[in-house]
């Protein structure tokens, strides 16, 4: 029998469930690119919100792409799970705040209608580093916004609202984009300048984008998750999501209208979240691709066990000290506490988190995680071996080392190093005209440390093959 409206009581009682009225709660949400992610974060802690007692925040998810999650929660009126694993515990809670999921390009006037009724407030977009459609430089892929992208969508949510004499909303990014909610900002507006110029003093004036920052590890979750999951709960979930106990979200506290109070269950509303920001995407994002690459060129298929490898283990750690240098005074202290847990949640073998999951769309994660850091300690006259090493990682997996690369840029890039050749191919990419160009300037000796680690990976490669 499945989870939903009509069976959900039969869950055991040791699983935590919402204490509100669902179906007296409005929609207050829309949230774009509803994955595992938001399910089991943005989600949870608007579940947990109304169960304190703010009321009228129920959200309807929006996918972006295919029907799937729709069809797996529909029919569960929006009910799913949520399971925490650490090593030795696990805690399970039945979450009510989704109340459906419409499929953006199937139901496209049922999204603008969402976007534009009265009770909506909010809307919050994961929708991948991808999903933002920026050129290399930065600026808007109009091209690639014009078709079913999160900025059409938003648009014509946004005119009908304007149109009828609404408030204005605001656009929450919770993807892991530096100062996201800033972006947001701007590649909304340039997408309306071409597609509706006299909707952007509105959006302007009417609208906010605050930036945040959030984390847990959340695995896309499979078939074995859940059939393990139903065999313990007695009920299959077709939208059960499992992740680790730690969960964090740090929001900018600048807000349109009127939003939930998150910080009544551990959000963190702050002026600035920028110091959270710069230690979660160079310390714990930087870290998790650097893990996947050299992961995946040793063999491994998760987190845990590349965590475990002594060599790249002794990378990670590098890769973290260096980045540590780079973030504010100010926010040493709790860095310092950040990065001592990470190497325990990396560790947990209970999550099972796939090194591919990490490891796609790299061109698009690499200049937030690795690059950065990299022109600051230039800035500051120092070299980074350990992010060096991972970028050979990063070279490696895009010539095809592991399997098909998943990246947008992937064709681009790999012609490119090939064009260039093996002993120009860094430079081709990273130096001052290539397609992963950036403030950081590799010179002779950064490509002396980034061609070693190459060299070594590509023989472990042929070693690995010939004993296959
Ligand atoms: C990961 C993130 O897939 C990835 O690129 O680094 O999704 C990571 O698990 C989350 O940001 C953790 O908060």
């Amino acid at each position: 029998m499945r989870l939903s409206n009509a069976t959900w009581q039969q869950l055991p009682t040791r699983v935590a469930r919402p204490g509100y009225a669902r179906d007296e709660q409005q929609v207050g949400i829309v949230h774009l690119g509803i994955g595992a992610f938001h399910r089991a974060h943005q989600a949870w802690y608007t579940d947990r919100c109304m169960d304190a007692g703010d009321r009228h925040w129920a959200i309807a998810g929006v996918s972006m792409r295919s029907g799937k999650v729709a069809a797996q929660l529909n029919p569960q009126d929006g009910l799913y799970t949520v399971t925490e694993r650490s090593a030795d515990a696990e805690h399970c809670r039945l979450l009510g705040s989704l109340r459906e999921v419409l499929v953006a390009p199937l139901q496209r006037d049922a999204v603008t209608a969402r976007l534009a009724a009265p009770g909506t407030h909010v809307v919050s977009l994961t929708i991948t580093e991808r999903g933002y459609c920026r050129k290399p430089d930065g600026s808007l892929d109009s091209e690639q916004a014009s078709s079913n992208s999160a900025f059409a969508v938003l648009a014509a949510g946004l005119r009908a609202r304007c149109d009828a004499g609404l408030a204005g909303l605001t656009l929450l990014s919770c993807d892991n984009l530096a100062h996201n909610g800033r972006q947001l900002a701007r590649l909304m507006a340039e997408y309306l300048e071409r597609h509706d110029p006299l909707l952007l003093p509105w959006f302007q004036a009417d609208c906010a984008c605050p930036s945040t920052m959030v984390d847990r590890v959340v695995p896309a979750p499979t078939d074995d998750d859940r059939f393990a999951v139903a065999s313990r709960l007695g009920l299959s979930d077709e939208g059960a999501v499992l992740t680790e106990p730690f969960c964090q979200w740090a929001i900018e506290d600048r807000f349109a209208g009127p939003r939930p109070r998150w910080e009544r269950v551990g959000a963190l509303l702050v002026p600035d979240i920028a110091a959270h920001e710069d230690a979660k995407l160079r310390l714990l994002n930087a870290a998790h691709s650097a893990l996947a690459y050299l992961g995946l060129a040793h063999g491994h298929s998760y987190v845990h066990e590349a965590v475990a490898n002594a060599e790249i283990r002794r990378v990670v750690e590098g890769l973290l000290a260096e980045a540590a240098t780079t973030l504010a005074s100010a926010a040493v202290q709790a860095a310092r506490t950040y990065r001592r847990a990470l190497l325990d949640r990396f560790a947990n073998p209970s999550l099972r988190h796939r090194l591919s999951q990490i490891a796609i769309d790299g061109s698009q994660k690499l200049p937030q995680r690795w690059l950065q850091t990299l022109a600051l300690r230039q800035g500051a006259g120092q070299a980074s071996p350990a992010i060096c090493a991972a970028i050979a990682g990063w070279l490696h997996h895009l010539l095809g080392a592991n399997g098909p690369v998943d990246d947008p840029r992937a064709d681009e890039l790999a012609r490119a190093c090939r064009a260039a050749g093996r002993s120009e191919m860094f430079i081709a990419l990273f130096g001052v005209n290539g397609p992963m160009a950036s403030a950081w300037h590799p010179g002779d000796a950064d490509k002396t440390v980034v061609m070693r680690a190459f060299d070594g990976l590509q023989a472990l490669l042929a070693h690995r093959s010939c004993h296959a």
